[in-house]
């Protein structure tokens, strides 16, 4: 039977919510699906282009924006988390020397980790046909942070970061889009406060206003989207491969008390070089040893040596 013709009733996510868990998830919050609150600051930024040269972005925003768009009938946006590690690279936080991977980027890649887990989810949701599903995991049109604040993973943190009041920010999201009803969690509420220290901490004023990323001047876009050379005025503030700094100063991410989760074990950091002269004289064949199967290999072999290049050339000549 279709979801259409199934009971409409909402569900208790109790089960759902064991089920996640046990699939290895850390945690699971549902929300209604509907047009995210924040549709308009998404249209506005793209109007502003504020989206450099993610093309990919300006395609189905009326998908982005709502979920029934890709599933029609959706009732439940259900949003799962799962954590990587926090633990420094071994070059140490982002003051120290040496070229940096971020954080997410140093285990498996993790839409490849998720991926078996979001469909053996949706299984479990679907009931053999009885309900639809519609997965996402980053690449799909879905402004996946807006329903993890609504469905009370935590609130979207000035640094346009998703924190959880207890992990704090270093974790991925994924989403199943569902036309089954559940009960909705509670949103998540803002505990950002007056702190303005991501915002202060950017070295590139990419945090153009509470919440709002301007791609075009963020080190994680430069180092692991942008395609060709890098613009004259790029700062790369030694990141070899995205940047962490805004969370890396988020005292959510810091406090004492922080629960610090279990990691999947495909997410395990594995050892990078940090030396940017080795980088650049990397063959091909070691390039692929070292970073395959992890989400470095995005930025490509050349963009990767293009990056250690420019690392090299702004420790000759700082420029500010
Ligand atoms: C495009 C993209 C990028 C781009 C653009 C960044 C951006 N902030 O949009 C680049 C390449 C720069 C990037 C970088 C990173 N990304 Co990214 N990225 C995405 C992607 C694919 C889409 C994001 C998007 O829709 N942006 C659109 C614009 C409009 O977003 P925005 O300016 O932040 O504004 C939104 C909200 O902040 C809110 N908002 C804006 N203003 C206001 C004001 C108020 C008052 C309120 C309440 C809300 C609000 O409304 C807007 C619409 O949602 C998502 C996956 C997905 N499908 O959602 C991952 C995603 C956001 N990225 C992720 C990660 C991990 C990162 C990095 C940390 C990686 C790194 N270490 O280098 C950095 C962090 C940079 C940063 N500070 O945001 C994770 C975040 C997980 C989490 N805990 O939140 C996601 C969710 C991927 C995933 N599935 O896990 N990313
Ligand atoms: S990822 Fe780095 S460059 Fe981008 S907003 Fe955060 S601190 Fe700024
Ligand atoms: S550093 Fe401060 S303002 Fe920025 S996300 Fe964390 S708590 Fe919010």
């Amino acid at each position: 039977m279709a979801g259409s013709d199934a009971i409409r009733e909402r569900e208790s996510p109790k089960r759902l919510i064991a089920e996640a868990l046990r699939i290895g998830f850390h945690s699971l919050g549902i929300s209604e699906a509907t047009r995210s609150p924040h549709a308009d600051r998404f249209l506005r930024w793209i109007e502003k282009k504020q989206y450099a040269s993610m093309q990919w972005i300006t395609r189905n925003t009326q998908r982005r924006i709502d979920p029934r768009k890709s599933l029609p009938g959706a009732r439940s946006v259900l949003t799962v988390t799962l954590p990587y590690s926090s633990a420094v690279s071994s070059t140490g936080p982002s003051t120290e020397p040496g070229a940096k991977v971020a954080r997410y980027a140093r285990g498996r890649d993790y839409h490849k980790v998720m991926r078996p887990m979001l469909e053996s989810l949706c299984e479990f949701v679907s009931e053999g046909d009885r309900w639809n599903t519609w997965w996402s995991v980053d690449t799909s049109p879905l402004l996946e942070r807006d329903w993890a604040e609504l469905s009370g993973i935590g609130w979207i943190g000035k640094n346009g970061i998703v924190i959880d009041h207890e992990i704090g920010s270093w974790f991925f999201l994924g989403a199943i889009v569902t036309d089954r009803s559940f009960v909705a969690s509670t949103p998540a509420m803002d505990h950002c406060g007056n702190c303005t220290r991501c915002i202060d901490a950017c070295p590139t004023s990419a945090i153009v206003s509470p919440r709002t990323i301007d791609a075009g001047r963020c080190i994680s876009y430069w180092t692991i989207e942008h395609r060709g050379e890098l613009p004259k005025e790029s700062r790369l503030h030694n990141w070899l491969f995205g940047c962490d700094i805004c969370q890396e100063v988020c005292p959510w991410n810091t406090r004492e008390g922080r629960k610090d989760p279990q990691i999947h074990p495909e997410l395990a950091p594995r050892q990078f070089p940090t030396d940017p002269q080795e980088i650049t004289h990397l063959s091909h064949e070691a390039w692929l040893e070292i970073y395959a199967g992890t989400p470095v290999t995005r930025t490509g072999y050349e963009g990767l040596k293009r990056n250690a290049h420019k690392i090299i050339e702004q420790r000759i000549d700082p420029g500010e």
